[in-house]
């Protein structure tokens, strides 16, 4: 325990050094540890300069997130931080990998701040539902400026060391050894004698927001479009405002304060529970941690459409040299061209470098020969939706593709067993579903077929990561997890119509639960016909959504759908005809119709959803609760500060979800709403679904 922090002397420079692996998050031991080094330091009359430090990977990437919600034990890192703060020699912090959080606001403590190249350093504080609480919020504005502190307090998202030297966060980028480099930069400190200013004394950064104030909600505007329904970000605007008009100690104890509230507050344990919920689903069962991944130095991908596409995008953005195959060359061409338009947008809007686009439609070999597969380590099957011609396709893998080749099929729905049957090699076999677009969405489910390898399921994990998604690994059923719990929020949206709700009423309801949007506007942005196509095949009714494409209208790609859309105009207006349908397809059932308000339609679109959710969980589907949550977040647009469904319901209670399933099961007569047996049990014992993870541990 003694090494967890520990000081080592170069001359008069003490070098304190930090070694909490993995990533030397801040937790008792380690404060109390930096708190006596820096005293210890400080007394001895023969050190004339500290450095801070990290051991392995990273210096400090914030507080024990583990420790949150248990009894603080003292020193809090606002003691640590405020000893530091009143040490008259100079202090330095040697920062690499990812000084984040409290780790970063340690930095802000220390005189001065050096990095080694490929340092992120940020405060991602506001991505688990709270503010720096340790000065953060008051001290980054004075270093960098209020406009770029507001961009990193608000986005979370760390910064390149360049651009930390750019805006004064970092004194100096060092190239070679990074402790040799500290303590260079320390010795020259004290011989030029350069003056030890602190970070809460300066006032120059502040002084152009204070003369023109209007400026201050100029920069909040450009930082808080995409912060509906948060809590913290509004706290962060009002926190980093009191630099401008608060004397900085009060000010850092008000900070503190909000940190608090907003700790104990719903909102940051729903977003702490998906940062571990999204770390644990990368850990599968029969995978243990020694099953190397097989290397991927190479993809292929079989289909130029909307998914190959986006897909192959995503292997060229990480590096990887993918070939596009498709059956004839005017597609190919057709789906090339919609790659480098893609490219292009993202160049015009600033996102992407004209090198950087070069370098990576550079990767792309188009070809309409299937025997190019040959060299692939990976090849993802990307063609239409429909198992006859994916069972050819494999044929053609299976007889084409390495012997060691990973094998998958790109599907949303299809049977992974029955693909991977026509091929000879099924342990190889596997299904990727990504979500459209793929270039952009983060989830990935990973379909486990019954015969999958581990060391295939550890490859489609590791590559997932490298391709910047989150991968979560689920069983074979229709739809995996997401699109069938899709399915069972459907079943309710048009009996909702019917019964007296408009389109408009039931998105709303939604969008005001939290998601990005409800799901008519969702299908007449998917298209009517997609929907359509797929009842027909299985020859089931939608009275109002049929209706609708019988007159030829299939959402915002005909400019007219569930709503309205006008050219040039964002979003659509309600659709007087479709109200008139629906007005219609009530009264020819028998329905009177009546208001329904936004919680019942809230309760009738979710519970149904848990419900399939505690389902695929005793089936085995997904593997914990926690895996919905986050294929729901990050594939659906689940609100991340209501934790996904599963942690919805858990915070609901499961009893009155359960009740409120069994009356509607008995109201509609739809047996689907029967609550679920887990569901069922876990509300008699007054347990949760996160209480299943931790029997589990
Ligand atoms: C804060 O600092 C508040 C202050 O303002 C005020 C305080 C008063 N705590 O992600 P990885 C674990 S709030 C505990 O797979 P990577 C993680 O669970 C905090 N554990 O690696 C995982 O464990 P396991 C602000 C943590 O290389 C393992 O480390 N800081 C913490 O892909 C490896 O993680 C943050 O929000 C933590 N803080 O990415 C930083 N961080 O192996 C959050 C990680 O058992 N962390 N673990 O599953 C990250 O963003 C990434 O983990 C990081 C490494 C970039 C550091």
């Amino acid at each position: 325990m003694d090494q967890i922090v520990s000081t080592r002397r170069d001359g008069g420079i003490a070098v304190i050094s930090v070694d909490n692996p993995p990533v030397n998050a801040l937790k008792h031991a380690v404060r109390a540890g930096i708190r006596d080094a820096f005293a210890a330091a400080r007394d001895d009359a023969a050190v004339e300069a500290i450095i801070l430090t990290g051991a392995g990977r990273t210096f400090m990437a914030g507080a024990d997130i583990n420790e949150f919600g248990k009894p603080s034990q003292p020193p809090s890192l606002v003691d640590v931080i405020r000893e530091m703060d009143d040490i008259k020699k100079p202090t330095i912090a040697a920062v690499h990998g990812t000084p984040l959080g409290g780790g970063l606001e340690l930095t802000l403590a220390c005189h001065f701040r050096v990095a080694a190249p490929g340092t992120r350093l940020g405060l991602p504080e506001i991505k688990l539902g709270l503010i720096p609480g340790a000065g953060g919020t008051q001290r980054l504005p004075r270093l960098a400026g209020i406009d770029k502190a507001m961009a990193m307090i608000l986005s979370g998202d760390p910064i390149p060391a360049k651009d930390a030297l750019a805006v004064g966060l970092v004194d100096a980028i060092i190239e070679s050894d990074l402790i040799a480099g500290a303590i260079a930069f320390a010795r020259k400190v004290l011989a030029e004698k350069r003056p030890l200013r602190r970070v809460r004394d300066m006032e120059d950064k502040l002084g152009e927001v204070r003369r023109d104030p209007q400026k201050f909600g100029e920069i909040v505007a450009a930082h808080t479009k995409r912060s509906r329904g948060l809590a913290a970000p509004a706290a962060a605007v009002e926190a980093v405002r009191w630099t401008l008009d608060v004397p900085i100690d009060e000010a850092l104890r008000r900070e503190r304060e909000k940190f608090m509230e907003l700790l104990a507050g719903d909102q940051s344990k729903a977003q702490r529970h998906i940062f571990f919920a999204e770390r644990e689903a990368a850990k599968v069962s029969g995978v243990s941690k020694d099953v190397a991944p097989r290397e991927i130095r190479r993809a292929a991908v079989i289909g130029a459409g909307t998914m190959g596409g986006g897909i192959a995008m995503c292997f060229a953005n990480a590096g990887i040299p993918v070939t596009v195959v498709e059956t004839a060359a005017d597609v190919l061409k057709r789906g090339q061209d919609t790659i480098a338009r893609n490219y292009k947008t993202s160049m015009s809007r600033g996102s992407l470098s004209a090198d950087e686009m070069e370098r990576r439609l550079a990767r792309f070999t188009g070809t309409t020969n299937i025997g190019a597969i040959a060299d692939a380590d990976i090849v993802i099957e990307a063609v239409f939706e429909e198992m006859d011609i994916k069972k050819q396709v494999f044929g053609n893998l299976d007889r084409l593709a390495k012997t060691d080749a990973v094998l998958a099929t790109n599907t949303s729905y299809l049977d992974v067993n029955a693909i991977a049957q026509v091929t000879k090699r099924p342990a190889s076999v596997l299904g990727t579903h990504f979500f459209s677009p793929a270039n952009v969405m983060k989830l990935l489910e990973i379909v486990r077929g019954k015969e999958t390898a581990p060391d295939v399921l550890a490859t489609a994990i590791a590559v997932g990561r490298k391709l910047g998604k989150v991968p979560v690994v689920v069983g074979v059923c229709h739809g995996f997890v997401g699109n069938r719990m899709l399915s069972a929020r459907g079943i309710e949206s048009e009996r909702l119509l019917l019964e007296g709700a408009l389109p408009h009423e039931v998105d709303g309801a939604l969008t005001e639960f939290g998601f990005p949007m409800g799901p008519f506007a969702m299908s007449d942005l998917a298209g009517l016909d997609v929907g359509w196509r797929n009842r027909k095949s299985l020859g089931v009714k939608a009275v109002i959504a049929d209706a609708i494409c019988e007159k030829g209208d299939y959402g915002q790609k005909t400019g007219k759908g569930w709503y309205v859309y006008e050219t040039g105009g964002r979003g659509g207006r309600p659709n007087p005809e479709v109200e008139a349908l629906i007005v219609d397809a009530s009264r020819r059932v028998g329905i009177t119709r009546r208001p329904i308000d936004k919680q019942e339609i809230v309760e009738r679109l979710v519970y149904p959803m848990i419900n399939e959710g505690a389902r695929i969980l005793e089936e085995g589907i997904a593997q914990r609760s926690g895996d919905i949550d986050v294929i729901w977040i990050y594939g659906y647009g689940f609100p991340v500060w209501r934790g996904g469904p599963m942690f919805y319901a858990d915070t609901v209670g499961l009893a009155a979800v359960r009740d409120r399933l069994a009356a509607l099961a008995k109201s509609s007569g739809d047996k689907r709403h029967a609550p679920a047996p887990l569901l069922e049990r876990l509300a008699n014992a007054g347990a949760t679904f996160a209480s299943l993870a931790q029997d589990k541990a």
